[in-house]
């Protein structure tokens, strides 16, 4: 068994949570990774404050287990949904896309374990001062929204800089990605491409199709210009969007105005044209579609293997 402080801290049975995706992550599939011992993640990026508060009701209907909310903290609803998870008691807070420190304070008053996502070691060390539960340090392999450092740079610089524990995410898909995450120092993972596949994921099953027949070099990261680089797979959407990227006569609202609505149209819509499908650059890795309970016991079966035998490479 692989058990680390954060499975005391989380009261999961597993160090693993899953990606908080925004437009995928909903009470199907955050229900089934929570009931296979994880931390299951309801993405709160997509809905205003009484959209998500539906969401969350039905998850505590589909699990007695603890889950968590991931807040995105560029969301136009972001307020609303830092006054709902209080409302509704959500046991644990992952934070996405800036820095979360405006809305700590009474977060941490309600009781409720944060978790931000952090690109870098000074992001790290701040929300570890405002009273971070953990942080998760997720490398550029990601999908979605990255920072610059991969993750096998900074998941030992950010463990360095840090007392709180370090949950590791991006690149990571298999057994041997995350015995690397725990030979890094950190004391669980975070994944979310290959949840994209999980049986309880309700997202269009042209999304899946793609994830499945992914290469290694199918993805691609977009949107620098604008700030925030995305990583998605690529299709005739983030084709166009990197071309007007280049393009200095338009306008960074044209791009925006572009992009509107794109990450609805991939995961609802399975719009192969003006879709986004955000994927990380471990797509290729994942084959097949199986229940979240088989990836949770596949992925730490596979790690244990791995650890276990890991004295043989030492003479
Ligand atoms: O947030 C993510 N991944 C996401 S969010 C998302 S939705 C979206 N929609 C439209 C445009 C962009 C995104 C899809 N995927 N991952 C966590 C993450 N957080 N990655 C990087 C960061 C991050 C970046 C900067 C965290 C903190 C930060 O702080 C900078 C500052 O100084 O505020």
């Amino acid at each position: 068994m692989i058990k680390t402080p954060i499975c005391d801290l989380l009261e999961i049975e597993y160090p693993i949570l899953q990606g908080g995706m925004a437009w995928v992550a909903d009470a199907s599939l955050a229900s089934a990774v929570s009931n296979a011992g994880g931390l299951g993640i309801i993405a709160g990026m997509n809905s205003n404050g009484e959209q998500l508060r539906a969401e969350i009701r039905k998850c505590k209907e589909l699990t007695g287990k603890p889950f968590g909310v991931n807040v995105m903290l560029m969301s136009p609803f972001v307020e609303e949904v830092a006054r709902v998870v209080v409302e509704e008691k959500v046991p644990v807070l992952t934070t996405g896309a800036g820095n979360p420190g405006k809305y700590m304070a009474a977060w941490i008053e309600a009781g409720i374990k944060v978790i931000p996502v952090v690109p870098s070691t000074g992001i790290a060390k701040l929300v570890e001062k405002r009273g971070a539960t953990a942080v998760i340090a997720e490398g550029g392999e990601s999908g979605g929204h990255i920072g610059e450092l991969t993750t096998m740079a900074l998941v030992p610089q950010v463990c360095d800089a840090v007392k709180i524990p370090v949950i590791a995410a991006g690149g990571i898909a298999d057994g041997r990605q995350l015995a690397a995450a725990f030979m890094l120092g950190a004391q669980g993972v975070q994944i979310g491409t290959r949840f994209l596949v999980a049986k309880e994921c309700t997202i269009s099953p042209v999304y899946k199709e793609k994830i499945l027949k992914a290469k290694d070099i199918d993805t691609i990261s977009t949107g620098r210009r604008l700030g925030h680089p995305v990583r998605a797979l690529k299709t005739p959407f983030t084709r166009e969007f990197a071309r007007m990227e280049y393009d200095s006569s338009i306008s960074n609202e044209e791009i925006e105005q572009f992009g509107a609505g794109a990450l609805r149209k991939a995961a609802r819509d399975g719009d192969v044209q003006g879709g986004s499908f955000l994927a990380g650059q471990v797509a290729a890795m994942v084959t097949k579609e199986q229940t979240a309970e088989e990836i949770v016991t596949e992925l730490f079966a596979q790690a244990e293997e791995i650890l276990g035998g890991a004295a043989k490479w030492v003479k």
